[in-house]
């Protein structure tokens, strides 16, 4: 999975997609590049963020899911509204950070088009999320949470088998929590379901090479732990640096067979 951001704020990218022509651009080459699926958010969730408007997210992210019509789209939100125009436009993923807690209509949406849906962990909301996490047991705690969230999601109609899981890197974790989740990846994939993994760029790598102020990571600690989450079990994974991390799972595939 491509990320493709249409924000000026994003951690690692933001700005750089903000015009639809660069967004279109880098999710064609992204394509290209080997991922299945590019996800086209509008809203930065990184740590502090406040949020924007349905309006300002469907303003940006809505010519470009026009200009893509014909491609696979995951759209990244987790507002109703937005979900409801990207999947007119052709979207065939749902990518909820809230795992359907954000807003009370979208389980709604994605139950009546049909679209495969992505359910994320995260503790508290990306304002306060980094302030003190706290888990009894990390991987055990993220498990509970997703497995609910599933129940939740079927219940309102969504199919079982459209929905993948994700334990949601960085939000709402510390360094060493959010590499104890992908160490201990079995645990989420016990219930079932195939299970995404983001650690794309994110800080957690940049601290774990010595910086302890980094906000984002390199693209060579990002594929490093997206083969690690690879041959613990990820099926699906949520990065930047599309042709790098495709070049790597195919000598990580063809070790392991
Ligand atoms: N991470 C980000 C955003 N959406 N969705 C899922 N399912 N899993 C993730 O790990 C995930 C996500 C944050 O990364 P990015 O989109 O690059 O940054 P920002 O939120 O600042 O736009």
């Amino acid at each position: 999975m491509g990320v493709v951001n249409v924000t000026p704020d994003s951690f690692s990218d933001g700005g750089v997609n903000l015009a639809p022509d660069d967004a279109v651009a880098t999710a064609r080459r992204l394509l290209a590049e080997g991922a299945a699926i590019v996800d086209v958010g509008g809203e930065s969730t990184r740590p502090g963020s406040r949020g924007v408007t349905a309006e300002e997210e469907l303003r940006r992210v809505e010519p470009v899911l026009e200009a893509l019509a014909a491609e696979p789209v995951s759209i990244d939100t987790s507002k109703a509204a937005v979900a409801r125009r990207a999947l007119e436009l052709g979207a065939e993923l749902v990518n909820d950070v809230t795992a359907l807690r954000g807003d009370p209509e979208l389980a709604g949406v994605v139950a009546d088009s049909g679209a495969y849906l992505c359910l994320m962990h995260m503790q508290g909301e990306p304002r306060t999320m980094q302030v003190a996490p706290r888990y009894e047991d990390v991987a055990s705690d993220v498990a509970a949470f997703l497995g609910e969230r599933l129940a939740f999601a079927v219940a309102a109609g969504i199919r079982e088998d459209h929905v993948c899981l994700d334990p949601g890197i960085g939000f709402g974790k510390t360094v060493e929590q959010n590499f104890e989740l992908v160490r201990r990846l079995d645990v989420l994939l016990a219930l079932g379901r195939p299970v995404l993994v983001g650690f794309s760029r994110k800080s957690s790598l940049g601290r774990l090479l010595g910086d302890p102020e980094a906000t984002t990571g390199t693209t060579a600690a990002s594929v490093g732990a997206a083969v690690a989450a690879y041959e613990r079990g990820a099926t699906i994974l949520r990065v930047h640096d599309v042709r790098e991390h495709a070049e790597a799972l195919a000598a990580a595939r063809a070790v392991l067979g």
